[in-house]
């Protein structure tokens, strides 16, 4: 039964994670995975998820299923949280909202929605994107290329690049875009990038998803939300992942959203039905505990302004980070740009650093990056930075 299955390495981020628990030696430093660390170098548990933790078990209510779709109060909480408060398409109910099991239940729930209504299409994700993208979409039976995206001469988005190829995509492809924070770059697009890409999504056919994974890391909860914003002001119909796994550091309660919009709200009917059924066939309810304490923080007014104030904590800590990391690099390397480190956004950036600068990186100084170049910048502090920024400093030397 099982002889014929050929072998495949994990993704490397999931390879160096798995390397990095196997390795012995004490000053260890992971830099390569995506996670969140505060001042001390803690995943924190915030102010407002515990406080919000405690009510829960207090109430002890009964743990009965929960909708297929998650509760009505989680849904329209993640609307109002992409599309902001007051946004009319709030009124008009062409947005179905459902509950997912994390950014990457929803980017798949997505993908077995598509490949029903676009079996085969072509799906473009930019080139570099997270690797698990590319799998996700193939595995739901979708040719997947790349766009160009990355600039390594600026460090920022190379648009008119991006521009052309998604010009020359099939009308009916599916585009995978990045909503802020771009994962692994931090390179994200400018508002008026946004502003002649939203139309050009229309006008050529293609069907645009948004993955918004790190929505408050980069220039805050509205300011990041901006591109969802405009693709639901232009009237097309897209679709947009949520992952609540970084902004309220849950990760492993896998807590996120898919949230599909449609032209009217016969047509959101039919595909929330659609989506529903396939959730039902697939895992059939999703998950209590996560949900819950993020529907509570979200409607509880000062939990949410506590939250609130707690994310930005985090956003700001990760900007101070970069632009010591930025400084520091810039003045003992100023010709490898690493200055682009400091406007670049959310957990991550590109370095610029080699596959051969990372595995010495990782043997000489036990600090772990991608063989990308790719560091988590929201894994540094106070304590570590420098050792880091030195021993990039020695690899980027020799
Ligand atoms: N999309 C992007 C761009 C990500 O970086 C991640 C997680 O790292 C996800 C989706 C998936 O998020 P989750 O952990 O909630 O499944
Ligand atoms: O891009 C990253 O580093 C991660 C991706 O169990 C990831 O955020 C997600 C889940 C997981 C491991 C890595």
């Amino acid at each position: 039964l099982f002889a014929g299955i050929q072998d495949a390495p994990l993704d490397p981020i999931m390879r160096l994670f798995e390397a990095f628990n196997a390795d012995t030696r004490p000053g260890k430093l992971n830099l390569a995975i995506g996670v969140y660390t505060d001042a001390e170098g803690k995943v924190p548990r915030l102010r407002a998820v515990q406080e919000a933790e405690r009510r829960w078990i207090d109430k002890a209510l009964p743990k009965t299923y929960r909708p297929i779709e998650g509760t009505k109060p989680f849904r329209d909480a993640v609307q109002a949280l992409l599309f902001g408060s007051g946004a009319a398409i709030l009124g008009e109910s062409r947005a179905a909202t459902l509950q997912s099991v994390g950014g990457t239940g929803a980017l798949k729930m997505g993908a077995d929605v598509l490949a029903r209504l676009k079996p085969g299409a072509t799906v473009a994700v930019s080139d570099p994107t997270w690797e698990n993208h590319r799998a996700l979409f193939a595995q739901a039976g979708f040719t997947v290329v790349d766009y160009p995206y990355f600039s390594a001469d600026t460090g920022g988005v190379d648009y008119g690049a991006m521009r052309a190829a998604l010009e020359r995509l099939p009308a009916g492809a599916i585009v995978v875009l990045h909503a802020c924070c771009h994962n692994p770059t931090g390179a994200d697009l400018t508002a008026e990038e946004w502003a002649d890409l939203v139309p050009l999504m229309a006008e050529r056919g293609l069907i645009p998803f948004l993955d918004i994974a790190y929505q408050g890391f980069g220039l805050g909860l509205d300011a990041d939300a901006a591109p969802v914003r405009r693709f639901a002001e232009s009237g097309q119909e897209f679709l947009v992942a949520s992952s609540f796994s970084k902004s309220f550091s849950l990760y492993g309660e896998r807590v996120g959203a898919l949230t599909i919009v449609a032209a009217d709200s016969s047509l959101r009917a039919k595909v929330e039905a659609l989506a529903k059924r396939l959730v039902r066939a697939s895992y059939s309810n999703p998950h209590t505990h996560g949900a819950a304490i993020v529907e509570t923080v979200l409607t509880d007014p000062a939990l949410r302004a506590d939250w609130e104030r707690e994310l930005a904590e985090m956003r700001e800590r990760i900007q101070a980070m970069r632009v010591r990391m930025a400084d520091s690099l810039q003045q003992r390397h100023p010709d490898r740009g690493f200055a682009a480190i400091k406007v670049q956004k959310g957990m991550f950036s590109y370095t610029g650093l080699t596959p051969d600068e990372a595995t010495r990186l990782r043997e000489d100084h036990e600090v772990y990056a991608l063989e990308t170049g790719r560091v988590c910048v929201a894994a540094l502090n106070a304590h570590n930075i420098d050792r880091v920024l030195d021993a990039i400093d020695a690899v980027a030397r020799r």
